[in-house]
């Protein structure tokens, strides 16, 4: 495989493509940095205090991880640095982040979840850091200002640009500008991340399904007769998918989009302030839906593409059934069987 960085293959492979601006590469190693910065504490984690909470609860009403704080100011710290952004958005913050005067802004909208399945650092656990690009007109009004929340809520069909970084067995970096889904590995001996996964294309049928099943009595009929499908004999591959849940969103994204699988995600009736489950649509569906589609997969949320989805507010959140195409059509066929999306 030949020593291709993150920018050369930008560069090489989108010259054409306004991603090839010297802002959005900008932005990119501002990302890349920032995800150095972190992966280097997640790898130590078990050695220096940064593991456990931190006493405070996050808008999602969580507990909020040392790590979490750590990797989410980190990416503020940074991204605000990159002189390419109007605004941020984050899993751990309420509102839009601002660009803090005299820092230079741009065009570019960053929304991100800084450390996605901390709830797992503890027991070394992959976790990942998922983000979502877009770009708002030059000539809006009051250019120079932060944007209004209604001019960056877009649908996930807007995005310019989408990825995650992986933290584990090695440092990953998954991405797309909407040419395709590519990965690189981080080679600690000369600090960059390398192309090792050109191009990554899906199963379309896939052979692992990932779901918290322990959510069985709260789910509707639909998400159940879609979960029973996969383990039956009766579904397309005419024996059980495997199961396989890690609890970290991104790992499991990541394992079914080169294996083939679908996560899903239904809503479910556990808690009545989060009647559409667990998952936000910004900082997670949107993001992941852009690279499954991009890897030839699908995302849905049970009838809607995700990528259509108008989001209404920051953190909203949203079912989600994602991965190869023929797994994720199966479940929108038994949705819409059980008149879901009327
Ligand atoms: P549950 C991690 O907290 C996360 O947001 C995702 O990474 C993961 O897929 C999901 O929650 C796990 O949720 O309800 O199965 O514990």
């Amino acid at each position: 495989m030949p020593q291709i960085t993150v920018l050369e293959h930008l560069l090489l492979h989108q010259k054409e493509s306004p991603m090839a601006t010297g802002r959005f590469t900008r932005l990119l190693n501002e990302l890349i940095l920032a995800a150095k910065i972190i992966a280097r504490e997640v790898n130590k984690a078990g050695l220096v205090d940064v593991l456990g909470f931190t006493g405070e609860t996050n808008v999602q009403d969580e507990e909020v991880r040392k790590l979490d704080e750590y990797a989410n100011k980190v990416l503020i710290h940074r991204m605000a640095r990159a002189g390419v952004l109007c605004a941020m958005g984050s899993e751990e913050n309420a509102d839009l982040i601002e660009i803090p005067d005299p820092l230079p802004r741009g065009d570019y909208f960053l929304m991100f979840d800084p450390l996605d399945g901390s709830t797992n650092i503890d027991a070394n656990v992959n976790v990942g850091t998922i983000f979502s690009i877009y770009r708002l007109p030059s000539d809006r009004p009051n250019a120079n200002c932060t944007p209004l929340l209604s001019e960056v809520l877009m649908p996930g069909s807007q995005q310019v640009a989408a990825g995650y970084f992986l933290y584990g067995t090695s440092t990953m970096m998954v991405y797309s500008t909407g040419k395709g889904v590519h990965g690189f590995t981080l080679d600690p001996s000369v600090g960059e991340f390398l192309l090792s996964h050109p191009d990554i294309r899906t199963p379309e049928l896939g052979k692992i399904y990932s779901v918290n099943e322990s959510y069985w009595h709260y789910w509707d009929e639909a998400a159940k007769e879609s979960v029973a499908y996969f383990k039956s004999l009766e579904n397309e591959r005419r024996k059980p998918y495997s199961l396989r849940y890690i609890g970290s969103l991104v790992a499991d994204f990541h394992r079914n989009m080169l294996y083939g699988g679908v996560f899903l995600y239904p809503a479910d009736a556990r808690d009545p302030k989060k009647p559409q489950g667990k998952l936000r649509l910004l900082c997670e569906a949107s993001p992941l839906a852009f690279l499954a589609e991009q890897a030839g997969g699908r995302a849905t949320d049970g009838s809607r593409r995700i990528l259509d989805i108008e989001p209404h507010e920051l953190h909203q959140r949203v079912p989600l059934f994602i991965g190869s195409r023929r797994d994720v059509e199966k479940i929108g066929e038994i949705f819409a069987k059980h008149g879901a999306g009327n």
